[in-house]
Parts: structure tokens; C-alpha cells; sequence
């Protein structure tokens, strides 16, 4: 499943203008914006990006969503393994979101590929799971 897309822009402004009118009819808005980029979503998530870039480039930049962490570091081996060029390791990103666990591959073109888990890390249970049936609780009485 893709997390979102972003593309390169040369004028954030211009091209806010731009995705807010001709993505209006399907319900998209923009719902975040810092300096130089701004992202668009149907909902309150932003799936899709423009960021300034100077000198601009066409490579796009792609997110696959993934539901673990360990599904983020398969993707990066396997990218490097396939001749991928790293473009960032899998880490947290905070600076996105506290949750935010990514990383980054230059496919053969320059596009840009990451893939992207927001869970939490998983963590035991805070306390022991229940393994006998709870006890029955008094039932209320019948009239
Ligand atoms: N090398 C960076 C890559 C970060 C990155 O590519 N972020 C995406 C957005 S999730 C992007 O296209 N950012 C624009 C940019 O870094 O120029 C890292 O490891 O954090």
C-alpha cells in the first residue's frame, strides 16, 4: 500500500494553488504546510507532497506503507541487495513524528523509494495476558 507521494516543485506557492484547485473535486485540501512544502490529503493525512526543490529535479519520491518496523529494515536490505543506492538507514525520523520509522533508496534513476512504519515499536505486555477465564460475575437477579 503506498503511504504517500510527493513531488518536486520549483514554486511551493504556485503549485499549492495549483493541487488545491484541480484536486478540490475529489475532496482533497491542504492539511499540513511548513516552510517549502505542503501536503494534501482527502481525510486529515496528508498522502500527497510538493516540496521545493532548487535546482529542481524530477525524481519522484514514493512511500510504502508498513505495518512493522521489521518490514522497514527487509525493505532496505533488499533494496541495497538489489543495487539500490541507501538514501537513509531505518531509523526513527522524530522530526516527522515520534513513531515515524523509515528508509530511503536511490533506485537505479534517482527516484527516490522509502518505506515507512508509524506504529510504536512493539513492547511486552504491560502486564501478564489473562489465560483462565475471568470469573463469572454475579448475574443480575430474575423477577
Ligand atoms: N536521507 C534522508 C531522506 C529523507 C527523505 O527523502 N524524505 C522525503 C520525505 S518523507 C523527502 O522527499 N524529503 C524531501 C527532501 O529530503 O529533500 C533521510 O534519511 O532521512
Amino acid at each position: 500500500m503506498i503511504d504517500h507521494i510527493l513531488f518536486n516543485v520549483c514554486d511551493v506557492e504556485r503549485s499549492t494553488a495549483f493541487y488545491a484547485a484541480a484536486l478540490a473535486p475529489l475532496g482533497y485540501k491542504v492539511v499540513k504546510a511548513y516552510e517549502g512544502c505542503a501536503g494534501f490529503g482527502a481525510g486529515p493525512r496528508a498522502d500527497f507532497w510538493i516540496f521545493r526543490r532548487e535546482p529542481l529535479t524530477a525524481g519522484a519520491h514514493i512511500a510504502f506503507y508498513c505495518g512493522t518496523r521489521a518490514l522497514v529494515d527487509a525493505f532496505h536490505a533488499a533494496g541495497i541487495a538489489a543495487g539500490g543506492r541507501d538514501n537513509g538507514a531505518p531509523a526513527l525520523r522524530p522530526s516527522y513524528h515520534p513513531d515515524y520509522y523509515g528508509a530511503f533508496i536511490l533506485d537505479p534513476d534517482g527516484n527516490n523509494l522509502e518505506a515507512v512504519c508509524h506504529e510504536p515499536a512493539l513492547t511486552a505486555p504491560s502486564r501478564p495476558e489473562r489465560t483462565q477465564p475471568a470469573p463469572a460475575r454475579p448475574r443480575a437477579a430474575r423477577r
